[in-house]
């Protein structure tokens, strides 16, 4: 069994080093891929570094900040090609805890996609203070009545696919970015029939790095969503 974690990175040096410790502590077999678009803190070459020493640790380096769905298609991609069963998609910034890692793999199994999810029961968030958690319940909300699907988490990023879920995602025809890409992933496998579940994690605000959430990523949330309904999958 071949797993990989795909992590996107944009300015995480402050991060990264630590992070792949720890998904190492929790999976020791997993494969690491960093996505980074040219950060100018030097992620890049730290990613490289870690590389070096240890050959579980890859690195796709494109040439500019190109956006988040597409550094996850990157990834999607290498795993497709590489022959990885399982692969996860995980912040770098510790909002995801590597300590969840074993619980989406133990339900992979059984389900094509596991999503973890903040918004059920033994899920939570820390650290975001009011606005930042209105804006999330707002945009779960209007997913979730748009596209008539019942996850109370449709937003978050950490999530673990199947290779077979991957295969059939027809990858160069997701349209979406931001946080409209979570959606728009979740909302195509349930369309297409895949087993879906949601487990709890407490996730926590970012501590160290700076935030990329823009006005453009929200506004693409709102008119992104009712588009997805006429897509054809
Ligand atoms: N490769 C790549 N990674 C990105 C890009 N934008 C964000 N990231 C990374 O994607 C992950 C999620 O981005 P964050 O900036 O944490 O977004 P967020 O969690 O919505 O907001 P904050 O935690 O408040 O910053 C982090 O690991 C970022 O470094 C991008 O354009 N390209
Ligand atoms: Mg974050």
């Amino acid at each position: 069994m071949q797993i990989l974690v795909i992590v996107p990175t944009y300015n995480e040096a402050a991060n990264l080093e630590k992070l792949s410790g720890e998904i190492h502590s929790q999976l020791p077999e997993a494969d690491i891929l960093v996505v980074d678009d040219n950060s100018p803190d030097g992620t890049a070459e730290l990613a490289k570094r870690l590389a070096g020493k240890n050959r579980r640790i890859k690195i796709i380096r494109r040439e500019k900040k190109s956006g988040l769905g597409s550094a996850y298609i990157r990834g999607f991609k290498y795993a497709l090609k590489n022959g990885y069963d399982f692969v996860f998609q995980m912040d770098a910034d510790f909002s995801h805890n590597p300590q969840y890692l074993p619980d989406f793999l133990a339900e992979v199994y059984r389900y094509n996609l596991i999503l973890g999810s903040r918004y059920i029961p033994g899920g939570g968030i820390t650290n975001w203070g009011a606005f930042r958690r209105l804006l999330s319940s707002a945009a779960n909300l209007y997913a979730r009545v748009v596209l008539g699907l019942s996850f109370r988490d449709l937003t978050g990023g950490f999530k673990c696919y199947s290779r077979r879920l991957l295969q059939d995602l027809e990858l160069d025809a997701i349209i979406s970015e931001g946080y409209v890409f979570q959606i728009e992933t979740t909302y195509r496998a349930q369309r297409k029939g895949y087993k879906i579940k949601e487990i709890p994690i407490i996730f926590k605000g970012r501590k160290k790095g700076k935030s990329k959430i823009s006005r453009g990523i929200c506004l693409e949330a709102i008119w992104k969503v009712p588009l997805l309904r006429f897509i054809r999958i």
